[in-house]
């Protein structure tokens, strides 16, 4: 007999069940086949056999590009660091942060810069300026006057997103959004995975009309250094780059060394002083870390 197993994704575990959507987006609550031993994340790209009525079951978990804790998720292609453009302030130094761990975990990230109803901040108008010349991803959006909305849409298209950023800064408002207007026209599905938006704990994807899927993470934040070398540091900071081959030293970590295109750059007014203050701030806990773990 000729293996009919298919490809789909596991939006969630619940009660004992995966549920796993195929490429055609039709969900199917499955079993775990017993020799399955390593734990199933929501994210999962899986193997199973449907059966019939919607039932199936889970035969094989495909290799993980990533895998967050906090929650636990995998396979995540874009962070949605969603700021306020005021109340609250937005913190570049926050914002460097979720950029560095996003780049280093292999994500791309945008940068949302919500709540745009309201008069600017200095440090959003700062953001606002700053990182789109730099290559950055940025969105304007205003959750409450649905401004921005298609754009954020068209960036998780057929994506797996999160969403992080300090509290009060719309995440669960855009959550509510995107996921309302799933939500009327997949009905029969949200039924089917019995959903409710309050009956749940554990980590669900929604899948969105327009493509793509998005966790229900409000709370996510992924603030730990992440365990990288200090050395590797500047490989996360894209305006750094066309810098770096220039230093005097190849190894230079653009701190104490003398002769330091990086450090040039920002005093050239090229890269901003913010970023390098939060980089250097960044460098010196690795650096740190390095020391105690040495
Ligand atoms: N003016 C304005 N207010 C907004 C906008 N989006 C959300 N809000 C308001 O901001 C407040 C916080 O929104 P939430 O969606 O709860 O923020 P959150 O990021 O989920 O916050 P935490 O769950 O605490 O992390 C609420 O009162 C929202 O109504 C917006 O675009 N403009
Ligand atoms: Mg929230
Ligand atoms: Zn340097």
């Amino acid at each position: 007999m000729t293996n009919t197993y298919v490809e789909g994704l596991v939006l969630k575990n619940y009660g004992g069940f995966y549920y796993v959507q195929d490429s055609k987006k039709d969900i199917y609550e499955c079993k775990l086949r017993g020799k399955i031993r390593q734990a199933v994340l929501t994210g999962d790209k899986v193997l199973f056999t449907p059966l019939e009525h919607g039932q199936g079951i889970l035969e094989t978990i495909q290799k993980r590009r990533n895998e967050m804790t906090r929650p636990r998720i995998a396979n995540i292609d874009l962070l949605l660091i969603i700021l306020a453009n005021d109340e609250p302030a937005p913190s570049l130094s926050l914002l460097d942060r979720l950029l560095v761990n996003a780049s280093y975990n292999g994500l791309t990230s945008y940068i949302i810069l919500n709540k745009i109803d309201l008069p600017e901040d200095e440090n959003a108008a700062i953001i606002a300026r700053y990182y789109p010349q730099k290559g950055f991803n940025l969105i304007k959006s205003s959750v409450r006057n649905n401004i921005g909305i298609n754009s954020i849409k068209e960036a998780i298209m057929d994506r797996i997103a999160v969403l992080a950023g300090p509290s009060g800064t719309g995440k669960s408002s855009l959550l509510n959004l995107l996921v309302e207007e799933a939500d009327i026209k997949t009905q029969d599905v949200s039924k089917k995975i019995g959903r409710g938006r309050h009956t749940t704990r554990h980590v669900e994807l929604y899948p969105l009309d327009s493509g793509g899927w998005i966790a229900d993470t409000p709370g996510f934040s992924i603030l730990n250094p992440p365990n990288m070398e200090s050395r590797q540091l500047a490989n996360h900071y894209p305006d750094f780059q066309e810098f770096v081959s220039l230093c005097r030293f190849s190894d230079c970590l653009h701190y104490r060394e003398k002769d330091c295109s990086v450090k040039k750059a920002v005093s050239d007014n090229i890269i901003a002083e913010f970023r390098y203050r939060n980089y250097v701030a960044m460098l010196e806990e690795l650096i740190e870390n390095e020391r105690c773990y040495r």
